[in-house]
């Protein structure tokens, strides 16, 4: 059976200042995957429409994305850094993909519900629509896994669902012109053009929690600078966000199971764990019995140690817009001809003519 070849995709929007959740949600994973994988990092500036039209920094948003992979260690030369615009196909395919997803799948999306808020009539169609541009994103280089936050699990699913239907309903145009290859869909042998993504969450830490409330995700559009680290904080600003970070007046416990109803002190111990690349077992095993009052000092040092060569590189390189430029014009270009060959196989099959 022959299989797609394995390929990494994925993006992050520039809608603000990245925080610790974007890094060891994401970022953090999209270095570790580029040592034995081809990979395409994207900064996604075409989503960024969708919750607010005019973005008077988005330039300075794009570039300091940028910055933040290569800050981080993405190599730009071996793998793919762009920005989304810079690709038409992307929504050229998305396109396709609103003909293909049905408006129940859509109506299902619970980001779409958590970013509308109650005046629904008033979101825009793109942040509606979203899911069907992400799908496309993946799907417009056939990739096959994609490295993700745990809130974006859902719409990786729709990407899968999208996926399948389009397999499925061009079948007879996929087969004769040999351009899917086989793959097995639980125990069936299909043939498909585009593959099932794998997003790839794992880890201590897939959704970071807010430092304010442990119930709630850290993000960027939060109205409180306190509820998050940013990747732009220094030492001061990370160390006074722990110390006043929510927690429960009990010592940490022994055992994970000890954390179950605890959010502060689960998100806390999660954090550590991830930015010192073990387990929360590991965490527990050094630190269980003990106070905040210990455990946060060992936190800030653990955040400082690992944010701030990337605070630093980030600044360093937002002192040379042109060389990031630079960067995202030559990745745009490679990202073109792939995205421009899935196209020319997608319209075949659809039956364009061009
Ligand atoms: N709290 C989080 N924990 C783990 N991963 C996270 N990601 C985001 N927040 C967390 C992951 O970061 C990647 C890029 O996210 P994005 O900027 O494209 O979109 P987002 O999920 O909408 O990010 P924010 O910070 O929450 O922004 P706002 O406030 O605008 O909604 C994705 O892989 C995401 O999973």
């Amino acid at each position: 059976m022959t299989e797609f070849k394995p390929l990494v995709f994925s993006g992050v929007q520039p809608t603000g200042n990245l925080h610790l959740g974007n890094y060891l949600g994401a970022i953090r994973k999209f270095v570790a995957l580029q040592e034995n994988n081809d990979c395409i990092y994207c900064v996604v500036d075409m989503h960024a429409l969708t919750a607010q039209l005019v973005h008077e920094d988005m330039a300075t948003q794009i570039r300091s994305i940028t910055a933040a992979f290569l800050a981080a260690g993405i190599d730009a030369k071996k793998h793919i850094v762009f920005n989304q615009s810079q690709v038409p196909q992307h929504a050229e395919l998305a396109w396709i993909f609103n003909c293909v997803a049905r408006i129940g799948w859509m109506n299902r999306m619970t980001q779409f519900k958590d970013k509308a808020g109650k005046d629904r009539e008033q979101a825009s169609l793109g942040l509606y629509a979203y899911p069907s541009l992400m799908a496309a994103d993946i799907l417009v280089y056939r990739a096959t896994h994609v490295p993700v936050g745990d809130d974006q699990k859902q719409h990786l699913e729709l990407a899968r669902d999208i996926a399948m239907k389009f397999n499925m309903d061009f079948h007879d145009k996929i087969v004769p012109t040999g351009l899917g290859v086989d793959i097995k869909v639980g125990e069936e042998p299909v043939h498909a053009y585009f593959p099932m993504v794998e997003p790839l969450i794992d880890g201590p830490a897939p959704r970071v929690m807010s430092l304010k409330d442990g119930t709630k995700k850290m993000s960027k559009s939060d109205p409180s600078d306190l509820s998050r680290i940013n990747l732009m904080d220094d030492q001061d600003a990370i160390s006074k966000k722990i110390r006043k970070a929510k927690t429960d007046p009990d010592a940490l416990p022994s055992e994970t199971e000890g954390l179950k109803g605890r959010p502060e002190a689960d998100n806390l111990v999660g954090i550590f764990a991830a930015l010192a690349d073990t387990s929360k077992a590991d965490v527990l095993a050094e630190f269980g019995g003990q106070q905040f009052s210990v455990f946060k000092p060992a936190l800030v040092d653990l955040a400082v140690e690992v944010l701030a060569p990337i605070n630093a590189e980030m600044r360093r390189l937002m002192e040379d817009p042109g060389h990031i430029d630079a960067v995202l014009r030559d990745g745009g270009e490679r990202a073109r001809v792939r995205a421009e060959k899935t196209m020319n196989e997608v319209r075949d099959i659809i039956g364009f003519v061009r």
